[in-house]
């Protein structure tokens, strides 16, 4: 079953979106698409390598173009994808993400393992020798403990 993204939601692709919460917030599979709605000319997609994604300059590392304003993207393949926009400062103003595109038959449906619960071990040492003292050597214990600790 493929699954068609439209990027952004209903803000399309567009400044002023984060593209990076919208991106961490949908789980990809090979096969499916992903919809680039923006107007024609105000804004474009390029497909890009991780570099050209973190530098916004594509004069290398491009994949692929488009400029439709109404693109759809077929992910082929299980692997990272980077997408921004090539028109200038958009890039820099947040129009890019990147995904990850898993195998169709991967285990991320699967139910989690339960969290394990045990509690962390005890490295407090202060708190574990104040306990055999009385009251003001424990106060003053505390103290020199901390200040060894910490001085
Ligand atoms: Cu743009």
């Amino acid at each position: 079953m493929c699954e068609v993204f439209v990027v952004g939601d209903e803000d399309g692709w567009n400044s002023g979106t984060n593209f990076a919460t919208w991106s961490q917030s949908h789980n990809f599979t090979k096969g499916d698409f992903l919809v680039f709605n923006y107007a024609k000319n105000v804004h474009n997609v390029y497909e890009v390598i991780e570099e050209t994604y973190r530098s916004c300059e594509a004069k290398n590392g491009v994949l692929g173009e488009y400029d439709s304003g109404n693109d759809k993207i077929e992910l082929k393949e299980a692997r990272n994808y980077w997408f921004i926009c090539n028109v200038a400062g958009h890039c820099l103003g947040g129009m890019r993400f990147g995904i990850v595109v898993k195998e169709s038959n991967s285990s991320t449906h699967l139910p989690l393992n339960p969290i394990d619960q045990s509690p962390p071990p005890n490295t407090n040492h202060a708190s574990i020798c104040c306990g055999r003292f009385p009251m003001w050597w424990t106060f003053f214990i505390c103290i020199l403990s901390f200040n060894v600790l910490f001085y």
